[in-house]
């Protein structure tokens, strides 16, 4: 029998044009999900601001989303794992397309990770990573050989010091404790100077990453030590808040005190060209434009190396003499 109620083929064309709308409606940058004009919404767990490197990739990932068309969700953890988590969890419930971080510490992601990986958004680890045994909790780290950078520093001091009569005390100001830089540069500056058993390490440690933390430090290791050769401090920051304890303690940096970081920002290329610092192995913190490449691609389900190593060089006093003025961070 006939009846005047349309057919079922309308009432499915009728749902379909009615869930399009109402998807439009809620689905766009207020819970995080693709709208309809194809925008990528990315989450970024950022460490904090503690270092002239940290204030580069801040400057370097929002540039780089901008120009990208990315909009960014950014969260600053002032240096605290739990924020990050806490910053993470809050991308996953807002659906964002893509989470990114840099993770502070080395351990303890895995639980976090799972609710990522659950609710189906891929992570990119960016500057740092994690010691999670489970790769498949990440899609790819993106940043620098923090073993190497350690090897470079120590291999310049080997080289410096091969002459050296007798024993060459060196102090080391660490990175965060139990960050990646920090662990990985230690391990590797040790490995290399193992070379030559005069250069001993009489006192190692953790600056935070900070210059009120590296002056700090530094003062206590003068006040502990009537003999200190080298300071290898795991950043150009620590190293500067260290310039003004030893200054203040009658020494004059650079000459008295061998003086090696990491970073090459431009306050520390200053340092090194001003013969106050006395050799830079460089890391680069303009990780944006690579990064917003990987979250289009993991978006779209593409392929990507497991890990991508950034470029980078070392800086001797005379070598900075010439890269500063076009220096941009
Ligand atoms: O060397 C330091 C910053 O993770 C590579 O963090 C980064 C390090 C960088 O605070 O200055």
């Amino acid at each position: 029998m006939r009846t005047h109620l349309p057919s079922r083929k309308v009432i499915a064309v009728l749902t379909a044009a009615l869930l399009a709308t109402g998807m439009a409606a809620c689905g766009n940058s207020d819970t995080g999900d693709k709208g309809d004009d194809g925008t990528i919404t990315l989450g970024f767990s950022q460490v904090g601001a503690e270092s002239g490197w940290r204030t580069a990739n801040t400057t370097s990932i929002k540039e780089a989303a901008t120009g990208a068309g990315i909009d960014l969700k950014f969260d600053d953890a002032q240096q605290k794992q739990e924020n990050q988590i806490k910053a993470i969890r809050n991308f996953i419930q807002q659906k964002v397309d893509v989470i990114a971080f840099s993770p502070v510490v080395e351990s303890g992601w895995d639980t976090v990770l799972k609710e990522a990986k659950d609710a189906k958004i891929p992570v990119i680890l960016t500057d740092r990573s994690v010691d999670s045994a489970d790769k498949s909790l990440y899609k790819t780290f993106l940043g620098s050989d923090f073993v190497k950078e350690g090897r470079l520093a120590g291999e310049w001091l080997v080289e410096q010091k091969k002459a050296a009569p007798g024993p060459v005390n060196i102090v080391e100001l660490q990175g965060t404790t139990g960050s990646a830089p920090a662990n990985d540069r230690k391990k590797g500056f040790a490995e290399a100077i193992a070379a030559n058993p005069n250069l001993k390490i009489i006192a190692s440690q953790s600056g935070d990453f900070t210059r009120a933390g590296g002056k700090q430090v530094m003062e206590q290791f003068l006040k502990a030590n009537p003999k200190i050769d080298v300071l290898f401090a795991h950043n150009d920051d620590m190293g500067l808040g260290a310039l003004e304890a030893i200054t203040a303690a009658g020494k004059v940096p650079g000459k008295d005190i061998t003086i090696i970081t990491v970073d090459a920002v431009k306050d520390g290329m200053q340092a090194l060209a001003d013969g106050k610092f006395n050799f830079i192995a460089e890391c680069s913190p303009l990780l944006g434009p690579q990064l917003m490449d990987l979250v289009k691609k993991v978006h779209n389900g593409e392929e990507v190396p497991a890990r991508i190593e950034t470029q980078e060089t070392t800086f001797t006093q005379e070598q900075a003499k010439e890269a500063l003025p076009n220096r941009k961070y």
